[in-house]
């Protein structure tokens, strides 16, 4: 990774964490309960969807206290997301970054809550933002609502899971990554353009670059699953959990899915020079997503 974008994600990374700590200490929440959410909000995720968000806010804008609450609104819904996805109702794991799961290290039902509580308190953190406008907060609120909820994320998580041993066409899993995974990237595009002020033409020219951003973090993510150092991705030994899923590379072969996420960054970057903004930061990020190797 370039010097200057490892200091960029890093320097990010650092000012969310700080965000999410401050927050925490401002209010009262049961023990057990802050201690659960807390210790999967800071088991080393790398914060790629706020950090998009404040990249896509600076292509317009350069206050970036105004997208703060948002920011980490969606990395507790991010986070939530994968203490549900690890239950043994849904994907039934006991290790992510490296560390026990949510509920192995805790137990069922409190991870449950710690993910009820992540996503519902992420809905209050907008609406308690005092850089924005009730209009912004409003806006915020519904598009987080789609991104994340039955008409996005969870959508995708239904259909991922019913998809299991069944064979599935590019079509197919395309649909189900950009709802379960793209949808989250894509609010990220499109809330930081529109707090930064975009045009409706230019968010829904980056809405395009978010799709494309969307599709090349899944084939990367297949690709990891393959190629990666299963240590740095923080699997435990002897894991496979794409046994039962379908692929990129199951569908088209190693080179192939190579080839697929190349031919979707050429066509994710070419969208940005066109997008009337600064978006070399964007670019930069469209390449992290491409060749990040955890
Ligand atoms: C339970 C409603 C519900 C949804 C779960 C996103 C998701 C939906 C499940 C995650 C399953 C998974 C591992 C998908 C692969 C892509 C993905 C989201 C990887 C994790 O995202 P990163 O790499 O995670 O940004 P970190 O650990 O860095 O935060």
């Amino acid at each position: 990774m370039k010097v200057l974008l490892r200091n960029y994600i890093e320097s990010n990374q650092k000012m969310i964490q700080e965000e999410l700590t401050k927050h925490f200490h401002q209010i009262d929440i049961p023990e057990r309960l802050k201690k659960s959410m807390l210790y999967s909000l800071e088991a080393g995720g790398k914060r790629l969807r706020p950090i998009l968000l404040l990249a896509s806010y600076e292509a317009y804008a350069s206050q970036i206290e105004k997208t703060l609450h948002t920011a980490i609104a969606l990395e507790m819904i991010h986070t939530y997301s994968l203490i549900h996805d690890d239950l043994p109702a849904m994907d039934d794991d006991d290790y992510r970054r490296g560390l026990l799961t949510n509920h192995k290290a805790f137990d069922e039902a409190t991870a449950i809550l710690a993910g009820d509580a992540l996503l519902t308190y992420s809905f209050e953190l907008i609406t308690n933002d005092q850089h924005l406008t009730d209009k912004e907060k409003l806006y915020m609120i519904q598009l987080l609502t789609r991104a994340s909820g039955p008409t996005g994320m969870v959508a995708g998580q239904i259909l991922d899971m019913e998809a299991e041993n069944k064979a599935v066409n590019l079509e197919q899993l395309e649909k189900i990554h950009l709802l379960k995974t793209g949808e989250l990237l894509k609010f990220a595009v499109t809330a930081g353009a529109f707090l930064g002020n975009a045009t409706d033409d230019q968010i829904k020219h980056l809405q395009k670059f978010a799709h494309y951003l969307g599709l090349i973090f899944q084939v990367q993510d297949d690709i990891l699953d393959v190629t990666g150092d299963q240590e740095k991705l923080g699997k435990a030994v002897g894991s496979d959990e794409t046994n039962n899923k379908s692929t990129y590379p199951k569908l088209l072969g190693l080179d192939g899915a190579i080839e697929m996420r190349n031919r979707y960054t050429d066509q994710a970057k070419d969208l940005l020079k066109q997008a009337n903004a600064d978006t070399s930061r964007l670019a930069e990020l469209t390449d992290y997503f491409s060749q990040r190797d955890h």
